[in-house]
């Protein structure tokens, strides 16, 4: 399929971890993409046009040509069955199935303190000093413990996937803020905070913080 015209709709202050996991996928597969900011708090994300292109509204939001596509996982998915040439998903179903689990998990409840406690302005802004409750204390444990049992060097399922990405970032909301993290974890996770397109998304310019934001 040819790329013809992709746009990535994105959040203002360039801190979404969904937006980021759709932002490497268009750069790893070096598809060219234009980016359109939409900023909810000014009700961009609500519009009749916006609406009608995604169904659901919200960032990220992917329209190609006339297919209007939100939901960060859909997108990537799209995204990698519609180019194919360079996977960001493994291609063998049972290990594909093992990065959809990931990928769902780590936007579920069972880490939703980690996100709360340790929102992503404290990686791209200033980190906090707020001690983790017990609650975002035992996501933290947790979410260690999962990363000890898939971790493999260099790359989760050998080639690189966007699961790579997406959790380093996660982990990276500990990271950030010196919140323990075991070494082999975090020597990982800075691996994978190197990579080129994920530093091309770290390297953003940023507007200033005027209100804290997830
Ligand atoms: N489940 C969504 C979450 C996306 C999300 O939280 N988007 C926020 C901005 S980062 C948003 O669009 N908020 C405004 C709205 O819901 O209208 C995904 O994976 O894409």
């Amino acid at each position: 399929m040819l790329a013809r015209m992709m746009v990535l709709h994105v959040e203002p202050r360039w801190i979404s971890p969904y937006v980021f996991s759709c932002f490497v996928t268009l750069e790893e597969k070096r598809l060219p993409f234009d980016v359109v900011v939409l900023d909810s708090a000014k009700d961009e994300t609500t519009t009749p046009d916006h609406l009608a292109r995604t169904v659901t509204g919200r960032v990220p939001a992917l329209v190609h040509d006339d297919f209007g596509l939100a939901e960060s996982n859909a997108i990537v998915e799209y995204l990698d069955d519609a180019f194919p040439d360079v996977p960001v998903l493994p291609r063998d179903p049972r290990q594909r199935a093992r990065a959809r689990q990931l990928m769902s998990w780590m936007r579920s409840d069972d880490t939703a303190p980690i996100r709360e406690e340790r929102p992503t302005t404290t990686i791209f802004y200033a980190p906090t000093t707020a001690p983790l409750s017990a609650s975002g204390l035992a996501a933290a444990v947790k979410l260690c413990a999962v990363a000890e049992r898939v971790i493999r060097e260099p790359n989760l399922f050998g080639p690189w996937s966007i699961v790579d990405a997406e959790l380093a970032f996660l982990l990276h909301r500990l990271l950030a803020n010196g919140d323990p993290v075991p070494p082999p974890v975090k020597a990982w996770a800075e691996a994978q905070w190197a990579r080129p397109t994920v530093r091309a998304w770290r390297e953003r310019p940023r507007p200033p913080l005027t209100a804290p934001r997830a």
